[in-house]
């Protein structure tokens, strides 16, 4: 068995830091291809005249030919414009919409059997689109929000307790928008709930839960939080770490339990769409989801999430995707 052959399309911000992270991490050899000509070229370059230091050795290889993505065992797709300052990750509906429409194609031509992940936004929409233009099997179309929005969740509530982000657990689920659903009843560290914790420092439950309210906010609201700071596009180290997790999960076959977008088939009474939720990643992709209970407060906020999400899909199609 050779080593897996990793492609990402789009080689813009995300892609470039994925390309390191993956030869970093010797995870596969590396296809980044973008449209713009030499672009992906000087950044596999650059990348790999650092591996006699950083001791990786895998092929990097930087393209504006699809066929290079030829027989890839994964795809990523970061294909599309990132968000300016005041925009929704909705308004790049369109122009986004038009970029992995072609995308979708070249990727079901060139790698019919690989596992795709997409990061383009609006992610819920994207991940629609390609797995309706490519056909792929369900589990094989992956979406990367929830892994992103948990880690900022869990960055957060370490800050606050001023304890260790190894040891937080927390998990955000539901669209990759404004709508995205932070669980605090399962926030814990260590297995410890973070709001008892909370409760302890400060010695009042409504202190507490408003600083819990707070977190969730600005979990909500992280992406945006660094497009304003940015000033010339969003988030990327994060988004491309949260997508490494993901395919560690699948090279490894490591069974590992992660909210991704995933399609859904009647589980949390979704049927037809793609959401956060928890599921099982391995070698086949996703290979289960993990249902559990959510108390009324946490169904409500989740079917008003995929309501936003089925109103973004019904959009999309109105446009005419
Ligand atoms: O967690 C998440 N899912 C995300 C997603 C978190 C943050 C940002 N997220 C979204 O990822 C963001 O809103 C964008 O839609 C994508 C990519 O973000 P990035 O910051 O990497 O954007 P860049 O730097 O503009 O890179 C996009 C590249 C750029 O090099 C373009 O030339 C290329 O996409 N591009 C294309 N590549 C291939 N094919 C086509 N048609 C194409 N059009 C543009």
């Amino acid at each position: 068995m050779g080593r897996k052959k990793i492609s990402i399309i789009g080689g813009g911000q995300i892609g470039g830091v994925l390309a390191q992270l993956i030869a970093l991490r010797q995870l596969g050899d590396v296809v980044l291809f973008d449209i713009v000509e030499d672009m992906p070229q000087g950044k596999t370059l650059d990348i790999v005249e650092a591996s006699r230091i950083d001791g990786f050795d895998v092929s990097l290889k930087g393209t504006n030919d699809y066929k290079d993505i030829n027989g890839s065992d994964i795809v990523i797709v970061t294909a599309g414009l990132p968000r300016k300052p005041g925009m929704s990750r909705d308004d790049l509906l369109t122009t986004n919409a038009k970029i992995m429409q072609t995308v979708a194609e070249n990727v079901k031509k060139h790698a019919a059997n690989s596992i795709a992940i997409i990061i383009s936004n609006p992610l819920d929409a994207m991940v629609t689109l390609f797995k309706k233009i490519t056909g792929f099997p369900a589990g094989k179309v992956i979406g990367q929000a929830g892994v992103l929005d948990s880690s900022r969740f869990a960055t957060f509530i370490a800050w606050e307790l001023g304890v260790s982000v190894k040891d937080v657990n927390a998990m955000v689920l539901g669209g990759h928008g404004d709508t995205m659903v932070p669980i605090v009843r399962y926030a814990n560290v260590n297995g410890i709930p973070a709001m008892e914790l909370l409760e302890k420092k400060y010695k009042d439950k409504e202190k507490a839960s408003e600083v819990m309210n707070a977190m969730v906010e600005r979990t909500k609201m992280a992406g945006g939080e660094v497009v304003k700071l940015l000033k010339t596009g969003s988030a990327f180290y994060s988004p491309a770490s949260a997508s490494i997790a993901m395919v560690e999960a699948i090279v490894y076959d490591e069974k590992r339990m992660l909210p991704v977008c995933a399609y859904l088939n009647g589980e949390f009474g979704v049927k037809g769409y793609y959401v956060g939720v928890p599921a099982v990643l391995g070698a086949a992709g996703v290979e289960k989801i993990i249902e559990f209970d959510l108390i009324a407060e946490e169904k409500a906020l989740l079917d008003n999430s995929v309501t936003a999400v089925k109103g973004l899909v019904v959009d999309m199609e109105r446009l005419g995707f």
